[in-house]
C-alpha cells in the first residue's frame, strides 16, 4: 500500500475519451482495469475531470470555418481545436462507469472557463491560473505524484510536467495511459517528460 505521501492522479477517465466518444483516444478503455488495480494500492487518489462549457474556446465548432485538430492562436498562445467534448453535466463528461475508485478523495474539474483551456490538472493553459491542486497536495504533505489516465500526450503529460515544476517527485505509469498522438505529440511529450525528470514506469513496476 502506498501511504499518504504518495498520490495517484487519475486524469480524465471520461466517456468522451473512450472509443466511440466525442474525442476518442484509441484503446482508452483498456486502461480502466489497470487504473482500478493501481488505485486499490493507493490510500490517496485524486481524479480529474475535463469540464467545459458548451461555448468553450477550445471547440472548433465555436470558431467559424475551423475544423477539429486545426490549431489557432488564442490570446495565451497556440490552441488545438477539438471536437465538442466533455461538456459540463453531459454523459460524455461523466467518469467511465467501470472506474472503481470509491475511495478517491478529490475530483478536480478543469477547463471550465470559456476562454481558457486546461490540459493540466495544476495550471490552466494561460500558464498562470492555478487550479488549486498544488496547494491541496502541499497541505496534505504529498511528496510524490503518480500519474495515469488520458491522454498521455496532452492532459497526463501537462499534469506530470506541472507537478514536477511545483517540486513534486513525479512518476508516469505508462501502461495506465493512452495517447491521442497528433502530429508527433507523443514523442514530443516523452522528450519533455524525460528532460523534466519525470520517471516513466509500468504498473507492474509501480505495484512492487
Ligand atoms: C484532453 C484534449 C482536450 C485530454 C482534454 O484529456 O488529454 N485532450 N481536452
Ligand atoms: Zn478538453
Amino acid at each position: 500500500m502506498k501511504g499518504p505521501e504518495n498520490v495517484l492522479l487519475v486524469v480524465d477517465v471520461q466517456n468522451d475519451f473512450m472509443p466511440g466518444g466525442a474525442l476518442a483516444v484509441p484503446h482508452g478503455d483498456e486502461i480502466v482495469p489497470i487504473v482500478n488495480r493501481l488505485a486499490a494500492a493507493f490510500e490517496h487518489v485524486v481524479l480529474t475531470q475535463d469540464w467545459h462549457p458548451r461555448d468553450h474556446s477550445s471547440f472548433a465548432a465555436n470558431h467559424a470555418g475551423r475544423q477539429p485538430f486545426e490549431t489557432i492562436g488564442l490570446p495565451y498562445g497556440e490552441q488545438v481545436l477539438w471536437p465538442v467534448h466533455c461538456v459540463q453535466g453531459t454523459t460524455g463528461a461523466a467518469l467511465h462507469a467501470g472506474l472503481d475508485v470509491p475511495h478517491a478523495r478529490l475530483v478536480i474539474r478543469k477547463g471550465y472557463r470559456r476562454d481558457v483551456d486546461s490540459y493540466s490538472a495544476f495550471v490552466e493553459a494561460d500558464r498562470k491560473t492555478p487550479t488549486g491542486l498544488t496547494g491541496y497536495l502541499r497541505e496534505h504533505s504529498v511528496v510524490r505524484v503518480w500519474c495515469c489516465g488520458l491522454a498521455t500526450d496532452y492532459c497526463v503529460a501537462w499534469s506530470a510536467l506541472d507537478a514536477r515544476a511545483a517540486g513534486f517527485e513525479v512518476v508516469m505509469i505508462e501502461d495506465a495511459c493512452r495517447a491521442i498522438d497528433l502530429d508527433g505529440s507523443l514523442a514530443r511529450a516523452r522528450q519533455q517528460l524525460d528532460s523534466a525528470g519525470v520517471v516513466r514506469m509500468s504498473s507492474t513496476q509501480a505495484l512492487v
